[in-house]
């Protein structure tokens, strides 16, 4: 197979020209533009040089309008400078890399311009969520719903060093288990991480963990300059010398270049024969050229590589690199942050060909004719379809969501009920919900919808107890139409379906209402996963059950503290906690809708629940009420005019607000109770008021909060309540200037039942009532409940 030599050319040429702009961006930003903090742009430069050959065979050739690529963090300047190449990036953009709207300085879905397909940065959730996007792609088409837009394949860059991140394994197993296809890896193997050299070996490693995953592994070692030496009389000791060369050793010489190699090479195999004579015919800098050459810098061995695809299992691609290459820092294992001098830069400039004052010009240095090259990049096949951003209308969400009611329940319950009533209709929300779940589906009560639904997969798989009629509550079957993906207990691996799921409308033209459940204290297994679906604006609802001490009966292990303030710090997660179930139909309602509403004014949302069982207001739900559940707070109990205190709760705790309150209002009659349905909506609300008016001074609006505690007068306390971290709600008092006593829990790990456990962390009506107690100047509260014996 062989690529034909001018069109060799063209890319050679463009990826030297990557390789300068990507280069000239980082030393742009450390150099030129002034740098009032003094912070040097490190870690991009060699990591860059890296991959910026690979970068340009797949961009400028191999790649398809419908392929998605999440590109190792650090080679953003090669990304960047790909697309300003391409026309989707501009200068000043450039020119302002890392600053303030500039170039982002790890492909960012949300503040670049240029068309990135997934967020990276935090190192391995780039690569894991490629393997989701496919899917997720299969997916929407075993639904029908690909139409003719043909498949596109997932590619992620991959740093070696990035390999070690766990979530990777955890994607790959679950690859495996869901038949994944079109999904490409391409392993930058340059031997080096950022602190040091890696591990001999590694790539044995890789190849045979990929095959037992059922991928294709391609070694791409050799570049064509290697190959040709090879054949040479004498090449072969050299193959084999190149094979059996230190990872460290062959860094160091990269470094030290032509002259180094040669004496090397001399001492290790000079026979005065045949590989002598190979290394003589050479100069310093011609050896230093055929021993850079590895496959991964070598256009025409990658585009071999690519094309020579002829499947659609999984690959990946093991592509020999040296770090930093071309660089004066090349295979330094220091060169993380290593930058280029301005002598150094100067020297390589001149170099190249290109003038002072012309660095930014496309194509300045490049002898080909200018006209051909523009033409050559308008032809690019990834550039056949312009922006690649797909968009798809909204789905209709009913005016309300039924649920089948009951005098006592839990929220757990409801969310089951909820979606086991959008499961029994036909709506086009009941179609294009899907749920998943890390094997935590049955107890987080999404057994009813699964049962109607059914699970998805490929290939069709009847439950075998059902076929045996062996009794069950739940049905196991599986087929091309079903509508809950069931993943292992991976937690980052449902974060990262959910974003992969959450973005399907961007990425594959269709609308897709993912919700995924997990129990809520191992939330904080998969943070950084979740973080980086939101700042990827990928959308979705997630419903984290049981939730806090209440899951008493499942054991201290299990309880989640910080989940609250999760809730509130998670930027692009609109946060919930319900104490009831009507409640929580309101909120699912708005939360299908919230997760469809454009950039900036939508988001993902978060449902903290519980599986505590508690009587359920039986009562109208009004416009009014409907608002306010969704602002986060509305008073179930309306203070009076000398009020003097208020019980404001959270959540699976309400009976015991509701119980104190009893209690102080025996003589406190004004007393209110403020149910808090989002501690998160209630605070960015109050936030974003207090912008607005500081913003724009004169304007008068109040925040939902603020509105509803102006009657309060200045000497009224609140006492706060909630099953998770007390500073939840704390803040609640800086918003009119009350005191406030926050209740909540600060340790984890007490087992118990709930009235032991509520009594231990003092948030029992009894705690509340002595809470209050302090906080009254008034007539003191006799009332309290009796003490269980
Ligand atoms: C989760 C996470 N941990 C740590 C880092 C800091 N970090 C950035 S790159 C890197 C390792 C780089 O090695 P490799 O993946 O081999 O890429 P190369 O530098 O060789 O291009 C580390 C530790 C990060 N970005 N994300
Ligand atoms: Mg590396």
């Amino acid at each position: 197979m062989g690529i034909d030599p001018a069109r060799l050319e063209t890319l050679s040429a463009l990826s030297r020209k990557v390789l300068w702009l990507s280069s000239w961006t980082i030393h742009h930003a450390n150099h030129i533009r002034p740098n009032t903090d003094g912070l040097k742009v490190g870690g991009h430069q060699a990591s860059s040089a890296s991959l910026a050959n690979i970068m340009s065979a797949l961009y400028f050739s191999v790649l398809r309008p419908q392929d998605r690529v999440a590109v190792k963090p650090h080679a953003s300047p090669v990304f960047h400078a790909i697309q300003y190449l391409f026309g989707h990036q501009t200068r000043d953009k450039l020119e302002n890399f890392r600053g303030y709207k500039g170039a982002q300085s790890y492909p960012s879905r949300t503040k670049d311009t240029d068309d990135v397909d997934f967020s990276t940065g935090s190192v391995g959730l780039g690569v894991a969520q490629t393997l989701f996007s496919s899917l997720v792609q299969d997916y929407v088409k075993a639904h029908g719903w690909m139409k003719d837009r043909p498949e596109g394949r997932m590619i992620a860059l991959v740093g070696d060093a990035e390999m070690d991140e766990g979530n990777i394994f955890e994607a790959l197993l679950e690859g495996w288990k869901q038949s994944l296809r079109n999904t490409w890896w391409v392993v930058d193997y340059n031997r080096q991480s950022l602190d040091a050299v890696v591990r001999e070996g590694l790539w044995a490693k890789f190849e045979s963990m990929f095959r037992n995953f059922g991928w294709d592994v391609v070694i791409v070692k050799y570049g064509k300059l290697m190959q040709a030496a090879f054949a040479e009389p004498g090449g072969e000791a050299l193959r084999r010398w190149i094979d059996n060369c230190p990872n460290q050793m062959y860094a160091a010489l990269c470094f030290q270049g032509g002259a180094a190699f040669r004496k090397h090479l001399r001492d290790d195999i000079g026979d005065q024969g045949p590989v002598s004579q190979l290394i003589d015919r050479r100069s310093d800098e011609e050896l230093l050229a055929l021993m850079s050459n590895l496959g991964g810098h070598d256009m025409a061995s990658m585009i071999e590589a690519f094309e020579a695809v002829d499947h659609d299992r999984p690959v990946c691609f093991i592509a020999y690199t040296i770090k930093g290459v071309g660089l004066p820092m090349q295979g330094h294992k220091d060169n993380h942050a290593g930058l280029m001098t301005v002598a150094q830069m100067e020297k390589w400039r001149a170099a190249q060909n290109i003038r002072p004052g012309h660095e930014w010009d496309r194509f300045e240095g490049l002898s080909q004719d200018h006209a051909k090259l523009e033409a050559f990049l308008a032809a690019a096949p990834f550039n056949q379809e312009g922006r690649r951003r797909l968009t798809a209308p909204e789905i209709e969400v009913p005016r309300e969501l039924t649920f089948k009611p009951a005098a006592q329940m839990s929220t757990q319950q409801g969310f089951g009920l909820i979606l086991n009533e959008i499961a029994r209709g036909s709506t086009e929300l009941a179609s294009r919900i899907v749920t998943t779940s890390p094997d935590v589906t049955v107890s987080t009560n999404l057994g009813a919808w699964v049962n109607r639904r059914g699970l998805f997969a490929k290939a069709e798989n009847h439950d075998l107890f059902r076929q045996e009629k062996i009794p069950s509550a739940y049905t196991w079957e599986f087929s091309p139409k079903g509508q809950h993906i069931e993943l292992g207990i991976a937690e980052m691996n449902l974060f990262i379906m959910l974003s992969a799921l959450g973005l399907s409308h961007s990425i594959n033209g269709e609308r897709l209402l993912p919700v995924g459940t997990l129990y809520d204290p191992f939330i904080e297994r998969g943070l950084d996963a979740l973080n980086y679906a939101c700042y990827q604006d990928a959308r979705f609802m997630v419903a984290a059950t049981p939730s806090g001490i209440t899951l008493a009966p499942e054991g201290g292990a299990h309880q989640s503290i910080a989940t609250p303030l999760i809730g509130i710090a998670q930027d692009g997660l609109a946060s919930f906690e319900p104490a009831f179930v009507d409640e929580l139909s309101v909120i699912m309602r708005w939360g299908f809708q919230h997760m469809q509403r454009e950039a900036g004014a939508g988001g993902s949302v978060y449902l903290r629940l519980s599986t505590r069982a508690i009587e359920q207001p039986q009562r109208p739900m009004s416009a009014t009420l409907h608002q306010e559940i969704t602002e986060g707070a509305y008073w179930l109990r309306k203070p009076g005019p000398n009020c003097d205190i208020v019980i404001a709760y959270t959540g699976a705790v309400a009976p015991e607000a509701i119980e104190a309150v009893g209690f102080i209002g025996e003589s406190h009659r004004d007393v209110g109770l403020l149910a808090i349905t989002s501690a998160d909506r209630l605070h960015a609300g109050w936030t974003a008021a207090r912008k607005l008016r500081r913003d724009r001074r004169g304007v008068q609006y109040l925040s939902h909060i603020e509105n509803l505690l102006a009657p309060l007068s200045r000497d009224c306390g609140i006492v706060t309540v909630i099953d998770g971290h007390p500073a939840t709600l704390g803040w609640l008092g800086s918003v009119r200037g009350n005191r406030v006593e926050a209740l909540g829990v600060e340790h984890f790990g007490q087992t118990g039942t709930i009235d032991d456990l509520y009594r231990h962390h003092g948030m029992d009506a009894n705690a509340i009532i002595d809470a209050a107690e302090s906080l009254t100047v008034g007539a003191p509260i006799r009332h309290h409940r009796k003490m269980a014996v």
